[in-house]
């Protein structure tokens, strides 16, 4: 395994934050992505399996807040997926922030090059997203690479209740308040997400089958924050609501 893989997992496993493994910026995306497949083949090896793909930094909210401008791939492993109502085990992640995003169910494979327009067809239902995130790097620091490497800061996932696809609206206009410990923490609206959510998908379907990770039908997406993450700690609640998609709520122990 390489180094860098392993010293992610490593802080992953043993709760610490480790340093940049980029610092200079030398890590071509390209080898991000291949150290972020090598984390995941060792948790595979483990039993684990991959629910769905996730989209990053693709709000200015975010880009601006993380310092970096480019969206990110991350995968999703079924062992951090959670429904709403559910508690959440946080107690082994180093920083864990919260934050909002929209969430896909795939219904049919794609497997290469998607427009916006095209891929609600793959789509069967949109939910209200949570990602808890928790960056193995020091502070929260990274480049693109970095933290491409490190699985897009990816720990676990929360979904909302179902709507089907024919029933949702135009997802730029629909308004998104979340609230931490039932206090209003972010506000947004949809077209925060790379101008429309849609267009994120496509982006990370496309993305997706280029590096030989194509959405498959049931799998799951997070489509990427609308706004910054609120950091989170046990004891505190957080609940997503979204204009016209039923309310997702989380705790953490
Ligand atoms: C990187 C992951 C960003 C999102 O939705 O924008 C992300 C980070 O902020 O640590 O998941
Ligand atoms: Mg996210």
């Amino acid at each position: 395994m390489d180094p860098r893989t392993a010293l992610l997992l490593a802080a992953e496993r043993e709760r610490r934050a480790v340093d940049r493994i980029d610092p200079n910026n030398q890590i071509s995306e390209d080898e991000a992505y291949r150290l972020q497949i090598e984390g995941v083949a060792d948790r595979l090896s483990h039993g684990d399996s991959v629910a769905g793909l996730k989209a990053g930094l693709t709000s200015r909210a975010k880009q601006k807040t993380m310092g970096v401008d480019q969206p990110i791939l991350g995968q999703m492993m079924n062992s951090g997926v959670h429904m709403s109502g559910d508690t959440l085990e946080i107690g082994g992640l180093i920083h864990p922030r919260a934050e909002p995003e929209i969430a896909f169910r795939i219904g049919a494979d794609i497997t290469g090059p998607v427009t916006g327009e095209q891929v609600r067809g793959y789509v069967t239902s949109v939910m209200a997203g949570l990602e808890i995130i928790d960056s193995r790097f020091k502070d929260f620091k990274f480049g693109h690479s970095d933290v491409i490497a490190d699985n897009t800061s990816a720990a676990k996932s929360v979904f909302g209740p179902a709507t089907p696809v024919d029933a949702v609206g135009d997802l730029r206009l629909i308004g998104m308040v979340m609230s931490l410990n039932d206090e209003v923490v972010a506000t947004a609206a949809g077209a925060a997400i790379l101008g429309d959510p849609w267009e994120s998908l496509a982006w990370l379907a496309t993305r997706g089958a280029a590096l030989g990770l194509p959405l498959r039908a049931g799998q799951l997406v997070l489509a990427g924050a609308l706004t910054d993450a609120s950091p989170i700690k046990p004891g505190d609640s957080v609940r997503v609501e979204f204009d016209g998609l039923p309310t997702l709520e989380a705790s953490f122990r």
